[in-house]
């Protein structure tokens, strides 16, 4: 590309430059957020100018474009990822240097956008990195919440949630672009009417209009001059204040209407994989999708003109779950209402632009709206839907004549609900799932009936991760490493970290894996004793579960074993294993329970071992608060071991299995999700697998009983024992009660251990122990295996899944550019 990046010359000038221009100040006098601010607005100017470049490059081309439709988007820290992606990040450090400006606590100063629950936004956020970094046009749209997912702060052992203010100080990296807002119509009725050529048409009256206001972050691709936008919607009242009330004298009153609409884009709904049916989140879900499609028609029009059967060569919208899913009546709705079209070509239209990404197979994450309530918000939205649902059952009645159940199954609208997921599969040209086994189990379960109708439409694309922020930015000193024994080839053509495969046997090669694994670990340790006031000796096993906090996810397991070898150690003086420190990040919904008991129960745990002057020797759990994206930077490429436990055929994917991988971390887990590709990548030598596989899970559900296990294992029926006899919390025995009574009975009908905790408990265990006897009985293959682990990770490069996606779905071409 061309050579037009600073250097460090020119940037320690233009840092200097911005201090004096923005704060009257230099580097001597500055605060550490004025140095951030000075900072991010050099990066800045760089960024825009490429932006320049490509946006009319777009355009010239007449090229195909993408809109990756997401209610979240987890984009973590932007400043150090935009150095790397401009490729001048050693002048950057250096000019920093220079100036005496301590890069680290600068980074630190740039707040995160919390703009996601977990992997799902996380994954957004990777494919938009990656699409910018292969060339490829497209937007990515969301919600401008003003409060991102909570921040945890742990209390006694409890979860606390404070409120994510984000913007607070402002947030160098959008821009507004007021001339670019639409309305967003909600409410009121329709009537219909008879246009001039005598066509009956409908239109929404009386309805409230609310303003969406998009604001623009950048997202540069490595190496090149292409940026896409990641557009983030604000709502705004459609007039600001009642101007007439206001001067009546009527403050508060005049300002009412204002907050009801503002509300919209107010907060992150903090539940990850359970659906509660809330007005408001249904309200944002039409927000988001109405303003997207009409920015990318009013887009596509720009160029084109009205040429609407041309849309699906130039537009195609990915719906990353189902929470876009309005996104396909509301194209309809502006093809039929506002553009004139007909029902069939308006159809035939949108299905041709639309695919659709499951990312969960949970019964309660699958959406499902009340009739009712979209009747009210969205009535012309709703009157769609209607006639989808007719011309979809009548066409299956035609295929299944009598068969009522299997027909209300697969329809839009039935038993008073709005089944989002059938939208979605029933109007879309291409499903998708995240790995090889989820979109098995889509295909032979979830979506079964539509898979038998059309199984060509069906497909498994495995996740990815952008091994530029996982590797390259995370982890410098290994990816110098990887650099000095085979060269930088790998930065853009990610598979061949394969390169690295001999080096595996390489003795001189493994020692200094090590020492970067050491100095990594070092890193995390002073960010502990930094933040938690946490000491961890750097010289133990590092093994970490970093995940939301989930039932399937099966934390409750891990702690349960660590609860077992604490057992072994206090019964037995002449047990030893090699020392552990077992780390826990996890943020629970505010609403779930049982989810905030286990990690009370995590920290009770930590607390009883602390208290144990040998068990202490060889076991440290710690709780990291606050798992975020900037966490998990500092977490991955320090781990030795990574826990992926979940119930086989729960996780749908996984993907911080892949950025543990990539740096070095071994895994332990179960033949779910992308854990089997992991596992296909390192050969069988280099993962440890445990537990039920998904068949012998789903053949087991009628069957199992875990209290069988409870009276035939003494060392489980003694840990299970210890929830409720008071080893953990003497002042209050009964507080784990409720998790005792889950794994051995049930709830409310439910059956007793739904997620096989007490029956794989065994085989992990025991496969806990081999590995911890492979980690201390020969060293140099350790360091083999997780060589071998960075080595073969690059097919688990977001850029390889974003290729099978265009190849597969979307089509687009790669700009040209400079
Ligand atoms: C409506 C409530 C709700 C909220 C979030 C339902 C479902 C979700 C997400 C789909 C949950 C999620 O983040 N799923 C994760 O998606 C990742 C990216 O594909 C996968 O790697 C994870 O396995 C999957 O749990």
């Amino acid at each position: 590309m061309a050579d037009n990046r600073m250097n460090k010359e020119q940037i320690k000038a233009a840092i200097v430059a911005k201090l004096q221009r923005q704060f009257g100040c230099d580097t001597t006098d500055a605060t550490d957020d004025q140095l951030y601010q000075a900072l991010a607005m050099t990066v800045r100017d760089e960024v825009m100018e490429r932006r320049a470049a490509s946006r009319g490059e777009r355009k010239r081309q007449r090229a195909k474009k993408l809109y990756y439709l997401s209610a979240e988007f987890l984009v973590g820290r932007t400043l150090h990822n935009n150095m790397v992606s401009l490729v001048n990040e050693k002048e950057y450090i250096q000019a920093l240097d220079e100036l005496g400006i301590d890069k680290s606590r600068i980074f630190e100063r740039e707040p995160e956008p919390g703009l996601g629950n977990g992997g799902l936004g996380r994954l957004a956020a990777c494919f938009l990195d990656s699409l910018s970094s292969l060339k490829l046009p497209a937007m990515g749209c969301t919600i401008r919440y003003e409060l991102g997912l909570f921040r945890q702060h742990i209390s006694d052992g409890y979860q606390v949630e404070l409120p994510d203010n984000w913007l607070e100080n402002g947030y160098v990296w959008e821009i507004c672009r007021a001339n670019e807002a639409v309305e967003v119509r909600f409410n009121g009725y329709v009537q219909d009417y008879t246009d001039e050529s005598g066509e009956t048409k409908y239109r929404l009256c009386d309805y409230n209009a609310v303003q969406a206001v998009p604001y623009d972050i950048p997202v540069l691709g490595y190496d090149s001059n292409m940026v896409n936008m990641l557009r983030t919607w604000s709502a705004r009242a459609a007039k600001p204040i009642d101007m007439k009330e206001f001067n009546r004298g009527q403050y508060i009153e005049a300002t009412e209407g204002k907050e009801l609409v503002e509300i919209i884009s107010k907060v992150l709904y903090p539940e990850d994989n359970h659906e509660k049916g809330k007005e408001l989140r249904l309200k944002q879900q039409y927000f988001l999708s109405s303003a997207s499609v009409q920015y990318a028609l009013n887009d596509f029009e720009k160029v084109y003109g009205p040429n609407w059967s041309m849309l699906p060569d130039k537009v195609m919208f990915q719906v990353n779950d189902t929470h876009p899913g309005l996104a396909i009546p509301e194209l309809m709705r502006i093809l039929i209402d506002e553009k004139g079209l007909g029902w069939e070509e308006a159809e035939a239209i949108t299905r041709r632009c639309f695919a659709y990404t499951n990312h969960t197979v949970m019964q309660e994450a699958l959406e499902r709206w009340p009739e009712q309530m979209l009747r009210i918000l969205m009535p012309r939205v709703y009157m769609i839907l209607e006639e989808m649902n007719r011309r979809l059952c009548a066409r299956l009645w035609e295929i299944y004549p009598g068969q009522w159940d299997r027909i209300a199954h697969m329809a839009i609208l039935a038993y008073n609900q709005v089944h989002m997921a059938n939208l979605c599969v029933s109007m879309s040209s291409m499903v998708n799932g995240v790995s090889q086994i989820h979109a098995d189990i889509l295909r032979r379960t979830t979506f079964r009936d539509y898979y038998q109708l059309d199984p060509g439409r069906f497909l498994g694309i495995t996740n990815g991760i952008t091994h530029r922020r996982w590797l390259m930015m995370s982890n410098p000193g290994l990816s110098d490493l990887i650099d000095e024994a085979i060269g930088e080839a790998w930065r853009k053509e990610p598979d061949r970290l394969k390169e690295l495969m001999p080096f595996a046997d390489d003795a001189a090669f493994r020692e200094k894996f090590d020492k970067v694994k050491q100095a990594n670990k070092a890193r995390l340790c002073a960010r502990f004793e930094r933040i938690q006031h946490v000491t961890i000796d750097p010289n133990t096993l590092f093994d970490v579960q970093a995940k939301r906090l989930h039932e399937y996810k099966r934390q409750l397991m891990n702690i349960l074993a660590v609860l077992v070898q604490y057992n072994r150690i206090v019964d037995n003086p002449n047990y030893t294993i090699p020392p552990r420190t077992i780390i826990f990040g996890a943020k629970a919904s505010p609403g779930y329970y049982r989810a905030k008991l286990i990690i009370k129960l995590i920290n009770s745990v930590a607390a009883l071992i602390e208290k144990h002057p040998r068990a202490r020797q060889m076991l440290h759990v710690v709780f990291l608060e606050n798992y975020c994206v900037s966490a998990a930077e500092m977490l991955m490429p320090a781990a030795d071991i990574s826990e992926q436990l979940s119930t086989a055929g729960k996780e749908a994917s996984g993907t911080g299995n892949m950025k543990f991988m990539m740096n070095g971390a071994v895994t332990i887990g179960t033949m779910d999700g992308a854990n089997v590709e992991i596992y296909d990548a390192v050969g069988p030598d280099n993962i440890y697998i445990f537990g039920l596989s998904a068949d012998e899970v789903e053949a087991s559900y009628g069957t199992y009983r875990s209290s069988e296990i409870y009276e035939t294992s003494p060392e489980l029926r003694r840990v299970l024992e210890q929830l409720i006899d008071g080893t953990l919390e003497p002042e209050n025995p009964r507080m784990f009660q409720e998790l005792y009574h889950a794994l051995l009975f049930g709830d409310g009908g439910g059956m007793a251990d739904p997620y096989f905790v007490l029956k794989d408990m065994h085989s992990y265990v025991h496969t806990q122990h081999l590995l911890s006897h492979d980690y201390e009985k020969n060293h140099g293959l350790w360091l083999r295996k997780a060589i071998i682990n960075t080595a073969q990770s690059g097919i688990f490069s977001s850029d390889r899944t974003i290729k099978e996606y265009n190849d597969k779905i979307w089509h687009l071409k790669p700009l040209i550019l400079k």
